[in-house]
C-alpha cells in the first residue's frame, strides 16, 4: 500500500502538495476551500506589520509559460489577520503563516504573533522580487538571512522555513546561512524578477514595471535550486515553481524536495490540482515499487 505522507521537520503532512503563498491564502473562507480539496498544507498570504494596499493595477498579467505579478505585498496587517485565523479552527491540515518585514525585529514580532494565533509553522518571505525594502535587500545577504532566522528562532518554538530567491547570488550560500541560523527547512524559490513590455503601448505592462515571474517557465530554475540545496543542506527543502502535474511533483522529489508548493497551477487548473497530483503520484509510485516519498526522494542526487 502506497503512503504519500511526508514530514517537514516536525510537521506531518498527509500528502506533499502545499498551497503556495499569495494564492487564496488570505481569507478563512478560501483557506477552508483549499483544505477541503485535498492540499497537504496551506501557506498564507505574506503578512506584515501594517495593512498595505499594494500597487495600483495592472498588478498581474498572464505571459508566455506563466504569470508575471507585482502585487506589492497587499495584506490586512498582522492585527487584522487574527480575525481570519480565528475562523479556521476546523482546518485539519497544517497552516503555515507567511510573513515579511524590514528587519529581524519585525520578523521576530510577526512570527511570535503567528504562533500565538495558533499557526503550525512560519514561512519567512525573504525573497519578494520587487518590494523595495522588504525582499531581496534582506534575502540576498547571507549575514542578514542568518540573523533574521536566528532572531525568529529565539522567539518561536514552531518550525521556521525561510523562502529563498534565485535572484540573490548563490542560493546555496543563502541556504547555508539560513541553516546556520537554525532554520527547520528552506523553501525554494520565489518568483523570478522579470518584465513584459506591451509593444503597442511601448512600455512595461505592470504598473510597477518589474514583477515576479512564476509558473511553468521557471520550473527548470527551481528544480536546479532544489537539487543544489538538497545536496548541500541537512534540513528539508520544499520546492516551488511551475508545479502543475504529478510529473512535476515527482521531478521535484527526485531532486530532493520533501514537498512541493503549488501556486500558478491553482489559477490554471483549479482546486482539483491537489487531488490530481496526489492520485498521479500514487499510481507512479505503485508502478515503480515505491511505498513512501522517502523511497524516491533525492534519487536524482546520487
Ligand atoms: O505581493 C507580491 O507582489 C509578491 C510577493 Br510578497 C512575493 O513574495 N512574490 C511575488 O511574486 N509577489
Amino acid at each position: 500500500m502506497v503512503n504519500i505522507g511526508t514530514r517537514i521537520s516536525e510537521l506531518k503532512l498527509r500528502n506533499p502538495t502545499i498551497l503556495a503563498s499569495g494564492i487564496l491564502g488570505e481569507t478563512s473562507g478560501s483557506m477552508k476551500r483549499v483544505a477541503s480539496c485535498g492540499a497537504g498544507a496551506i501557506v498564507t498570504k505574506s503578512i506584515g506589520m501594517k495593512p498595505r494596499e499594494g500597487y495600483p493595477n495592472p498588478t498581474a498579467v498572464e505571459i508566455e509559460c506563466g504569470i508575471l505579478n507585482s502585487m506589492g505585498l497587499p495584506n490586512p496587517g498582522i492585527e487584522e489577520f487574527k480575525k481570519e485565523i480565528d475562523e479556521i479552527d476546523e482546518i485539519d491540515i497544517p497552516v503555515i503563516g507567511s510573513i515579511f518585514g524590514k528587519d529581524e525585529k519585525e520578523f521576530a514580532f510577526l512570527a511570535k504573533k503567528m504562533e500565538e494565533y495558533g499557526l503550525d509553522a512560519i514561512e519567512l518571505n525573504l525573497s519578494c522580487p520587487h518590494a523595495r525594502g522588504y525582499g531581496l535587500e534582506i534575502g540576498s545577504s547571507p549575514d542578514i538571512v542568518r540573523e533574521v532566522v536566528r532572531e525568529v528562532k529565539k522567539k518561536v518554538s514552531i518550525p521556521v522555513f525561510p523562502k529563498l530567491s534565485a535572484n540573490a547570488g548563490d542560493i546555496v550560500d543563502i541556504g547555508k546561512a539560513a541553516e546556520e541560523g537554525g532554520a527547520d527547512g528552506v523553501v525554494a524559490i520565489n518568483s523570478l524578477r522579470a518584465m513584459k513590455i506591451d509593444i503597442h503601448l511601448k512600455k512595461p505592462i505592470l504598473y510597477n514595471r518589474v514583477g515576479g515571474y512564476s509558473g511553468k517557465g521557471i520550473k527548470p530554475v527551481a528544480v536546479r535550486c532544489v537539487y543544489e540545496l538538497s545536496r548541500e543542506l541537512d534540513i528539508p527543502v520544499i520546492g516551488v515553481g511551475g508545479v502543475e502535474t504529478w510529473e512535476d511533483a515527482v521531478e521535484y522529489i527526485l531532486a530532493g524536495a520533501c514537498a512541493v508548493q503549488i501556486g500558478a497551477a491553482v489559477y490554471y487548473r483549479g482546486l482539483s490540482v491537489f487531488a490530481e497530483i496526489c492520485e498521479g503520484m500514487k499510481r507512479w509510485m505503485e508502478e515503480n515499487g515505491f511505498e513512501s516519498i522517502e523511497d524516491f526522494r533525492g534519487v536524482a542526487l546520487k
